[in-house]
Formats: structure tokens, sequence, C-alpha cells
């Protein structure tokens, strides 16, 4: 421990842009002089992309708090694939295809699966020539299979957890290879195992998660993986904390740039962040509240369609109503152009706009030969974002991760919490205004 605190002052000298994939640790804020511990974590297969993305928020809490206890707790990424939205099979696809690893590792300090198997991590920044590999080969120490309680909640929700027999599905997710390791998904890793394997009841937040691998029967374990993670909430939905993991997942900076230069804000949309008022900080850290952004001058709508129009049937306005809506914002606020987020496809696409008159023109971002369905979420979002209006779909996670992107860059709240009526009631409740918090 003595090296690892000599360690921890070199790091403090480590410059903040030479290495975007590995983490740094902020010595003021935080000890680095315990033995580093490696918290991974994975989420049910079903959950969509902008879920995961909260359920990050999530667990980089837990690591916060963990932390502050006084552990040297980093996260691993869980490689991106298998979403059952996407169009293209893909596994294994790192984080830095989408995020900033440099604005995520401002909060919390993070490191890609990858980078964790092959054992690099921060020392080996410091220690170029004697990189040493820690974890390579290494079997994860422990899986946590998190579940809830057979018994269910009781009369009252208190923060617990257990150990107890596994429930399905999680007895059938991982198989011991006889009375050695655990086998499992592993993001698609088919070398990796886990030395031990137990499930866990719980119900609370990611305070609880912390008291959870605070307990000494972890003390021992340099890597814990924690599955079903989405099963822990925030612990503070929409406090400062919530807010500062949310600031530190800023785009990679090749999609920003995509998005902002080479194809649509400068290129069709008319649309900058000087003439919009929607310029940021290169450190997310020193963000100020604002409200003053203007956007670019076109309508950002994210049109919801395909298994939503199964799920939340009742709330989505046809096609034709969706033009309506269209029709009617663009002539009030006076914008010829819309930013088309959309699922739907083509045919429906085409429909919407065959009943949009001439003048209106749609724009989307579609290039699937450079960029997978995530990235091109991500750039959908951003266009949103920036956009002078934006309106969304009820309750869809890829619209509340816009809305919140409207937050962060500064918008007035009623061009942000907006969304498509049904119908049948077009003066539906609109969408909850979580406001920015810093
Ligand atoms: O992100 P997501 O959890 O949002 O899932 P919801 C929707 C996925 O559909 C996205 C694609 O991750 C994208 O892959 N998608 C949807 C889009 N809208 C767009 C868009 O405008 N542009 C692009 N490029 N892609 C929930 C799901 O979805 O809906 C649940 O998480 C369930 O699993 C429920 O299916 C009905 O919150 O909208």
């Amino acid at each position: 421990s003595f090296l690892l605190l000599v360690l921890g002052t070199v790091l403090a000298d480590v410059d903040d842009s030479s290495h975007n994939t590995v983490s740094r640790v902020d010595t003021n804020k935080y000890s680095v002089a315990t033995e580093k511990k490696f918290l991974l974590y994975d989420v049910n297969f079903g959950e969509g992309f902008n879920l995961r993305r909260d359920v990050y928020m999530r667990l980089a809490n837990a690591v916060r708090l963990l932390r502050e206890s006084g552990d040297n707790w980093i996260l691993v990424l869980p490689p991106w694939g298998r979403l059952h939205h996407w169009q293209r099979m893909e596994v294994a696809l790192s984080w830095r295809l989408f995020f900033d690893l440099e604005s995520l590792n401002r909060f919390v300090p993070v490191i890609e699966f990858e980078d964790f198997l092959d054992g690099t991590d921060i020392y080996c920044i410091v220690l170029e020539d004697s990189c040493f590999s820690e974890t390579e080969n290494k079997p994860i120490d422990q899986v946590v299979y998190l579940q809830h309680y057979e018994e269910g909640w009781g009369t009252e929700y208190v923060r617990k957890f257990d150990e107890r027999k596994c429930l399905p599905p999680a007895n059938s997710h991982y198989k011991q290879e006889g009375d050695s390791d655990w086998r499992g998904w592993f993001y698609s890793y088919e070398d990796v195992r886990a030395t031990n394997f137990k499930c866990v009841s719980i119900q609370g937040d990611s305070g609880t998660l912390r008291d959870l691998l605070k307990q000494s029967n972890f003390s021992e374990m340099s890597s814990v993986m924690i599955d079903r993670a989405e099963t822990i909430l925030h612990e503070n939905f929409g406090d400062v904390n919530y807010w500062k993991a949310r600031r530190s997942m800023r785009y990679s900076k090749e999609l920003i740039e995509i998005a902002d230069t080479f194809s649509f804000r400068d290129k069709y949309l008319d649309s900058d962040d000087e003439n919009d008022d929607t310029g940021m900080t290169t450190d997310w850290r020193k963000e100020r509240s604002k409200r003053s952004a203007k956007g670019g001058p076109y309508i950002g709508i994210h049109w919801r369609r395909r298994d939503f129009l199964y799920a939340r049937k009742e709330q989505l306005p046809s096609i034709k109503g969706t033009a309506d809506i269209l029709e009617n914002l663009s002539e009030k606020l006076k914008l010829n152009k819309i930013y088309l987020a959309t699922d739907a496809p083509e045919e429906e696409i085409n429909e919407l706009k065959y009943y949009l008159r001439e003048e209106l023109e749609v724009f989307r971002f579609t290039d699937s030969q450079k960029f997978n369905d995530g990235q091109i979420a991500i750039i959908d979002q951003y266009l949103c974002a920036h956009a002078r209006h934006f309106i969304g779909s009820h309750e869809s996670t890829f619209s509340f991760r816009i809305q919140e992107d409207r937050e962060i860059i500064g918008f007035p709240i009623s061009s942000t919490f907006n969304r498509l009526c049904p119908d049948n009631n077009l003066e539906c409740e609109q969408p909850s205004k979580w406001k920015i918090v810093f």
C-alpha cells in the first residue's frame, strides 16, 4: 500500500487529456491508498439502451458512495450488445464508441471491460515500463445476482438485502463447471469465469448496494460483478448526484463532430452553438445553471413507434395525428424544419411526410454504413436536444434522455417537456418536469 500511496501522489499530476480510456483518481477527493476493487455489472437482457444508461448512473453513484467511505472501487463498464431493439446483433461494443470516457472519469473512475481483462488501469499510466497485469485471465471473484424478495415488499418498503436461494431465472443464467468456476453470459466473452456465485434478494438503491458491498465477506475480493443491476434504484432521484452522473455522460467527441459539422446542424439545420447559445464547457464540472439556450431553428421530434404502439397504444397519436401536431407547432413557432428521430419503418415515415404540407422539410440521420444502431440513436438524441423546440413520446426513456440533455444545455422548460398527445385527447397531460439541479 506504500506503493499505491506514492502512485496516488503521482497520479494527481497525470495530464487529464492524454489517456481517455483509463481511469484516474481525483486524489483531492478520494483516497487511493487502499487496494483497488473492480465493480462490474450487467442488466437484464430485455432492457433497452436508455434504461441501461439510467442504470449506469445508479451504479456510478454506488461507486461514489463506496469511495466516499474509503474504499477504492473502480467501475468496469459493461460492453454494449445483444439489445433486442437493435437491428444488428452486435456484441462486445465498447463504451468509447458512444460516450466520452474522460468525462465519465470525472465523476468516478471507470474502465472498459477489455481493459479490466487486460489488467490495464491507472497504474499503467504511471509505470509504463513495468506495467503489471493484475487481472489478466483471473476469474471474477464473485457474481452477485440481484433478485426481488420471493414474498414481495410486504406492507412497507424498507431498504434491505439478504442472501437467499436463487429464484428463476438466476439458476439458469449461471452454471458451475463441476465444482470449480462459474460460466455465464459475461457480455459474450467465452473465456470469462467467476469463482463464486450467489443470489441476493434486495430492495433498495445505490446506498443499499454500497452497504451490501461493505460487508466483510467482500473485503478480501478484488472484483465483484452485480448482475440484474437494474434491481436497485436511484438513492435520490433527481438530486445533485443524479445530475452529476448524468452530466458526466457526455457523448463521444466523434459523434458530436459528425452531428455538428459534417452533417446536420451545420449543413441542413442552420444550427451552431454560437447562434443557438448551446455551447458547453469542455469539462462538465464547470457547467453552470442557465435557461437562455435558444437552440437551432428547427423542431426536434422523437416519434417512438414499433413495440411502443402495443405498449403505450392509448397514449400515442396516429400518423395523421402526428402530422397535425407538427403542422400546428410549425405555424405557432414559425419553424419550417423538422428533425425527426424515430424507430418507425420507412413506410410510416413516408406516410407522415405525405400528410405534411410541402414547405415543411423533414431531416433524418440514417448513415447505418458508418454507424451502429446505438450511435445513430445518440446522434438522433443530440440533434433533438439542440432543437429550438422538442416534443417526445409518452414515457419513452429515449425521450427522457433528450429532455435531460436539454436541461443540461440550459433550455427554457417550456421548449423541452412536451409530448405527442393521442388523437382523442389533444390536451393530454404533459411530462413531469425533472429540472436540473447543480
Ligand atoms: O432506448 P429505449 O429503452 O427507449 O428502447 P424506450 C428503444 C430503442 O429503440 C432504442 C430504438 O434504444 C433504439 O434502439 N429507437 C427508438 C430509436 N426510438 C428511436 C429513434 O428515434 N431513433 C433511433 N435511432 N432509434 C422501451 C424499452 O423503450 O419501450 C422497453 O426500453 C420496452 O424494453 C418498451 O420495449 C415498450 O423507453 O422508448
